[in-house]
């Protein structure tokens, strides 16, 4: 079934669907938006996407986007009004190995650091303190411009910052404390940017009954 708009499946804190949601409205994307219970997913969602994970785009020809990465590529690929994406072979290769390295090892740290409870057997220390070597290295590489690529936000930094912000807020006096300056720089200025303030605001759940009424 076509639809007059894209529809986006998504969930206010989930930092995937934040860094989808960026590179959306950077975009200038219009777009219907469904905010999602993820204890009480749509069947609509599960009908074009099993597994159900947000942040899914629906295009309006039915083409299913269900990963945060594709959507993110797909609205800069419409319209990248601020050069998110990269410009030259070095800066791919650094955003992709930033990416990676963010939606492996960080993401698998910092949610064994966080929700160490859901884990059978893990010391959240233990993740913790792995977490700190990528985010010294993130610190570092902060240390030649005020962004991950240098001189301008690009889609690195929309992909990772929602991932740091999770980090630092499971402690954020911790998080300050930490001998960091670059990274807490980068941070605040990210969660005080109007472009990340632009896609947090409320939205309520959807129902299919609700906007049909
Ligand atoms: N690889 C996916 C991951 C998306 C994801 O795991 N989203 C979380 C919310 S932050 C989710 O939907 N979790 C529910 C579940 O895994 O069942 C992406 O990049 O979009």
């Amino acid at each position: 079934m076509s639809q007059a708009l894209p529809i986006l499946y998504s969930f206010r804190r989930c930092p995937y669907a934040m860094r989808a949601r960026m590179a959306l409205a950077v975009s200038g994307q219009e777009l219907e938006h469904r905010e999602v219970d993820l204890k009480q997913r749509p069947e609509e969602l599960i009908a074009v996407s099993p597994k159900a994970t947000v942040p899914v785009l629906v295009l309006t020809d039915g083409t299913v986007l269900e990963e945060s990465i594709d959507v993110m590529r797909w609205a800069l690929a419409q319209h990248d009004p601020e050069d998110w994406l990269p410009t030259t072979e070095k800066e791919r290769a650094k955003t992709d190995a930033l990416l990676a390295r963010n939606d492996g090892d960080f993401k698998r740290h910092l949610d064994r650091y966080k929700y160490a409870t859901r884990y059978d057997d893990v010391d959240p220390m233990a993740h913790r303190a792995a977490a700190c070597v990528i985010l010294s290295d993130l610190d570092q590489c902060l240390h030649s411009g005020p962004y991950l690529l240098g001189d301008r936000f690009t889609f690195a930094d929309a992909a990772l910052a929602p991932f740091v912000r999770q980090f630092a807020f499971a402690d954020k006096a911790w998080f300050d404390a930490q001998p960091w300056p670059a990274l807490q720089q980068w941070l605040e200025s990210f969660l005080s940017s109007e472009r990340f303030l632009g896609i947090m605001h409320k939205h309520p759940v959807w129902a299919a009954d609700a906007s049909e009424a």
